[in-house]
């Protein structure tokens, strides 16, 4: 069973939403999921899982959320060859730069040597029904292809 990571930061509750759905979906697919807030996550713990999924809402102009800062940090300083990763987040279509944290933590990622496995999911506010199954089956895709490649 792959051991899979999702760690999120989420101001008012819409991207901690998408993180409960992309760990049901996870679990959905018969591996475990660990649901973890960026404010009790260090970056170093990523080595120890067999994925990790990151997520945060986008603050400021297009920024990262301050919460998230210290964990990006960590990032730089941590070497993520062959790592499988995937990135999303909530944002808001009004800011001139839609979901930005999301593109920098992708960014970042990459940086460090991480595979980014699937294409970034970024919704706007919280999921509609329609997009809480996107995060589903997001969870749920990440979990084969950590399999599929281990
Ligand atoms: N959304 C964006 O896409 N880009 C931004 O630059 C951006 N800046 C924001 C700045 C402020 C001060 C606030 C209050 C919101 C901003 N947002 C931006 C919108 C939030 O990312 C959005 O409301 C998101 O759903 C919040 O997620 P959360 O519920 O997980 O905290």
């Amino acid at each position: 069973m792959a051991k899979i990571l999702v760690v999120y930061a989420s101001m008012t509750g819409n991207t901690e939403e998408m993180a409960e759905l992309i760990a049901g979906g996870i679990r959905q697919s018969g591996q475990e999921a660990v649901l973890k807030s960026v404010t009790g996550c260090s970056a170093f713990e990523i080595a120890s899982y067999e994925g990790a999924v990151v997520g945060a809402y986008t603050w400021g102009d297009g920024e990262l959320p301050d919460e998230f800062l210290d964990f990006y940090e960590e990032l730089e300083e941590t070497e993520l060859s062959g790592h499988k990763t995937a990135v999303f987040g909530s944002g808001d279509t009004g800011f001139e730069i839609y979901c930005g944290a999301v593109d920098l933590i992708e960014e970042k990622l990459k940086e460090r040597g991480a595979a980014i496995v699937q294409p970034s999911l970024k919704i706007e506010y919280g999921p509609t029904s329609a997009e809480k199954d996107e995060c589903r089956k997001f969870g749920q895709r990440f979990a084969e292809l950590c399999l599929a490649v281990s």
